[in-house]
């Protein structure tokens, strides 16, 4: 396909004021009708024909105001359906095409899921239902029939509010017709169609409107989605509170189901969700798996504002409603949780999929100037870097000017398909600042680097930061401009306390903010009697990677005393990251290395320190992953030594801090029934993390703790979690723990998906044929994504050193199966086929096995155009 550029926008020569679809569902031919009320836009050019994408329809009829079309007033194409000199002014058009939902393998379109009719249309699958303008500044307000065999599809929804329903007479079929009257574009339609069980709530806006609420799941699963709907009327109100968003119809409903590309989709009024983001109960759902629930269903519902109620206006951008609605949901979540430990987690979600991203040939910014196939853009940069381009904003505006933004944002362009500019404009006037520079986030890709070195004047009483930032070139982007860098830093002295940021020139820091422009600057402070530490970046207030002057002694000191919470807990990772790069040169050289004493140190004191949340505690004890170091050596990287690092360093803290986490682990044991509260979800994250690092070293008291950890266990998270540490560090009680848990768990799909990406993380030689032979398990299916990414991309995502298996073995699976998906399912291949994208950084043995599989991929012929695209700007 053609590259499509931002630069070559245009807007819509024709507009649609009216949709009216009446969708008769068939397992393989669904006829659909649909009624444009169609007019010229006075924005577009005059006389032009009116154009409608498609994708594999069946066109059966054309009429234009109620006449049928002569064949030679227009051209059908696989593509498009183009109507040649259409009168100039209002006009109906009716077309009815025929589509195939069982044979929608791509899950975009009208597709089947476990018999349940279901639609995804986000980003271009709207014209796989019908010919259509399929861009989303063209707003529409919908009507939807459907119609159903009583039998297969007693339950019928689409967006809006129900305004009809009733048996089609004479027949087993029925039919019910729902109104939307926010006009939306066509990406946020949705249908759905089956036999599904309901869990009914109802919720009172702030001025007092009442909304149905329904989450509709597979007939016996409706004991599992109590969390879901609680979640939703959590968001709802915290929407109120936080952003003074209210809901706008009389239904909001969600629909999980079990075959679904993305995590859920947020068509108006009609959520559809991949049900792994809906089903929980203590048996089968981790702490984590509810608090993705919490914070996927949270996103979804605050799509309504940030993304329906205001669209983009194309799809560069994305991130408007993207990068916006993810911010907002990690506030919601932040609040509905611990901030400080919410905060980690994000960052260090940024950090592992978002910064390989932007350092690898798949680089692009936050709103990319062009794209041959938009789907492959939602990616960690649009989607987290675009969340922290957000909390950059707030950071420098405070408070009350972002929330100021925020209400011009909603009250200037409620009903329009904005822009990245409109919405940037909303902060520059609400608070008279000029966001020119600040706007390079968006149009530069790239981690900025930035470096800080301190001086202390003891004569001056003075404290000096110097700071650089530097930003290398990325694809396409050869001349980088100096960004815009909020850093937020603190001084802490001798005792552990702040001191006052007060610049030379009598000003305080704002915030304790200092605003980064140039490649180069300096800051004094004055009054600083004794020499501190400074804590940098602190909150990580920018996504950069910054390096600093600071010795393992003083981040030992900001391990221990550091005020603000992420710097606490960053300040052990560095130290930890810094001593796994030294280890894994010297696991390569044969050299001796010295032990972890700094590390040993910080973490002790903060195992120790009783006022610390547990949950941040385990976020301490969780050492940088394999694919963290392998970024931060950056070039020559052999993953097998990383692993063999890694894994040491694991043992020897086990060791050295034996009885401070046996404490732990015994001072958190469970004291009642299974409650997924963030408290609760603390206390088990630290006793887990106690319980690895005692087995990691793989001692007989370890193992017998973890097998009695497994076996006691009366929650899948404690199940699941033993589990994972016999799989790693107990080959001898891995099988038969392995057995176990299938026996027990084999008819539930979303639990046997854990023991799927389990077996994928396992470090050693055996596990690429292991999961070969799992894709032949009866348990498995290459046309369900939930499957494939649970066993096939876990393993070429977390699995370093058997994805990248020096024998190459490991990068020929993952080429082949992409070459299997790509038929099926494009977006699920070219999805798996990113794993390669930091392929560049390896030793040399297993960077040349890496391209000969890349190559093998690009030389397929008939690829589909998200893994085609994928892959060449790989090879790039
Ligand atoms: N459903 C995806 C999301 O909410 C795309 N809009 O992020
Ligand atoms: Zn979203």
């Amino acid at each position: 396909p053609q590259p499509v550029r931002l630069s070559d926008y245009r807007p819509p020569d024709w507009l649609v004021d009216t949709v009216d679809l009446d969708v008769r569902l068939h397992p393989t031919a669904t006829r659909v009708i649909a009624r444009l009320g169609l007019r010229p836009n006075p924005e577009g050019r005059e006389g032009s024909a009116i154009t409608l994408d498609g994708d594999e329809l069946a066109l059966k009829a054309v009429t234009l105001d109620g006449e049928p079309l002569a064949g030679s007033a227009y051209v059908a194409t696989s593509s498009a359906l183009t109507i040649l000199a259409p009168p100039q002014r209002a006009l109906v058009l009716e077309i009815e095409t025929l589509v195939d939902p069982s044979a929608n393998t791509k899950l975009m379109g009208l597709y089947r899921s476990s018999g349940t009719y279901c639609t995804q249309c986000e980003a271009e699958g709207f014209r796989r239902i019908t010919y259509f303008p399929d861009r989303p500044d063209v707003l529409a307000v919908y009507t939807t029939r459907i119609e159903a065999e009583r039998e297969e599809a007693p339950v019928l929804l689409a967006n809006g509010n129900l305004v009809e329903s009733g048996d089609v007479e004479g027949t087993s079929r029925h039919y019910a017709v729902w109104h939307d009257p926010w006009p939306k574009p066509c990406y946020l339609f949705a249908l759905v169609g089956g036999r599904l069980d309901r869990v009914s709530d109802e919720f009172v806006t702030a001025t007092g409107r009442k909304v149905d609420l329904g989450v509709y799941v597979e007939p016996g699963k409706a004991g599992r989605a109590g969390y879901a709907m609680d979640a939703l009327k959590r968001s709802m109100r915290w929407d109120e509170e936080a952003f003074g968003c209210e809901y706008d119809l009389d239904v909001f409903n969600i629909v999980a189901v079990a075959d679904f590309n993305m995590g859920a989709m947020e068509n108006k009024g009609l959520n559809v969700f991949n049900d792994k983001y809906v089903l929980a109960s203590p048996e089968t759902a981790t702490d984590a798996d509810y608090a993705n629930i919490e914070g996927i269903i949270a996103h979804e519902y605050f799509h309504n504002w940030t993304g329906n109620r205001i669209t983009c206006r194309d799809w560069f951008q994305l991130c408007l409603k993207e990068g916006l609605t993810v911010f907002r949901d990690q506030e919601f979540s932040a609040d509905q949780r611990s901030r400080p430990v919410k905060r980690i987690a994000d960052v260090r979600l940024l950090k592992s999929h978002q910064f390989p991203e932007d350092a690898g040939p798949l680089a692009h910014p936050v709103r990319p100037q062009v794209y041959r196939e938009i789907n492959n853009f939602y990616t960690a940069t649009v989607y987290e870097k675009g969340a922290e381009v957000v909390r950059m904003l707030k950071t420098l505006l405070g408070e009350e000017g972002f929330r100021a933004g925020m209400d011009l944002y909603f009250d200037r362009h409620d009903g329009d398909a904005a822009t990245v500019e409109d919405f940037l404009a909303c902060f520059a006037d609400a608070n008279g600042v000029d966001l020119t520079q600040f706007a390079l986030w968006y149009a530069q890709s790239g981690t900025p680097k930035l470096a800080v070195s301190g001086q202390w004047d003891e004569a001056a009483r003075s404290f000096r930061l110097d700071v650089s930032q530097t930003l290398a070139p990325t694809p396409g982007q050869s001349d980088k401009q100096p960004m815009v860098i909020p850093l937020a830093v603190g001084l802490v002295g001798p005792d552990g306390e702040d001191l006052p940021l007060v610049l030379d020139d009598g000003t305080n820091a704002e915030r304790g903010v200092l605003l980064i422009t140039q490649p180069k600057q300096s800051f004094v402070f004055r009054d600083v009697a004794e020499r501190p530490v400074p804590s940098l970046n602190r909150g990580f207030s920018a996504p950069v990677k910054l390096t600093s002057d600071l010795s393992t002694a003083e981040l030992v000191f900001l391990a221990r005393h550091d005020a603000d919470p992420f710097n606490r807990f960053d300040a052990g990772q560095t130290i930890a990251l810094a001593y796994l790069v030294e280890a894994t040169t010297a696991a390569r050289t044969g050299r001796a290395l010295s032990p972890p004493e700094a590390l040993v140190e910080a973490l002790g004191s903060t195992l120790e320190d009783s006022a610390l949340d547990p949950a941040f505690i385990a976020q301490a004890l969780s050492v940088p992953s394999e694919g963290d170091v392998a970024r931060e050596i950056g070039t020559d990287v052999d993953p097998d030594a990383i692993h063999d690092a890694r894994k040491a360093l694991r043992q020897t803290l086990g060791e050295a801090l034996a009885p401070a986490l046996k404490a732990a682990y015994a001072r958190h044991a469970p004291s009642g029934a299974y409650s997924p509260d963030a408290d609760s979800a603390g206390r088990r994250a630290l006793r887990n993390a106690s319980l690895d690092l005692l087995a990691a070293g793989g001692s007989p008291e370890g193992i017998a703790r973890a097998v009695g950890h497994f076996e006691r266990a009366d929650n899948m998270t404690d199940r699941f979690f033993a589990l994972s540490v016999l799989a790693h560090s107990a080959p001898d009680a891995r099988e038969a723990a392995l057995a176990a848990f299938y026996e027990r768990f084999r008819d539930d799909p979303l639990v046997v998906d854990k023991w799927l990406a389990l077996q994928a993380q396992i470090a050693e030689p055996g596990t690429l044929a292991r999961v070969g032979g799992l894709t032949t398990h009866a348990a498995f299916s290459w046309s369900n994504p939930n499957r494939v990414r649970a066993l096939v991309g876990t393993f070429a995502s977390i699995n370093q050193t058997q994805f990248h298996r020096a024998d190459g073995a490991g990068h020929d699976f993952v080429a082949d199966a992409v070459l299997e998906l790509d038929a099926r399912n494009p977006q699920v291949a070219a999805r798996l086929l990113a794993a390669f994208k930091s392929w560049r950084v390896l030793e040399p043995g297993r960077r040349a096995s890496a391209e000969r599989a890349l190559r093998r991929v690009a030389d397929r012929p008939g690829l589909s155009p998200d893994v085609s695209d994928i892959v060449s700007r790989s090879l790039e």
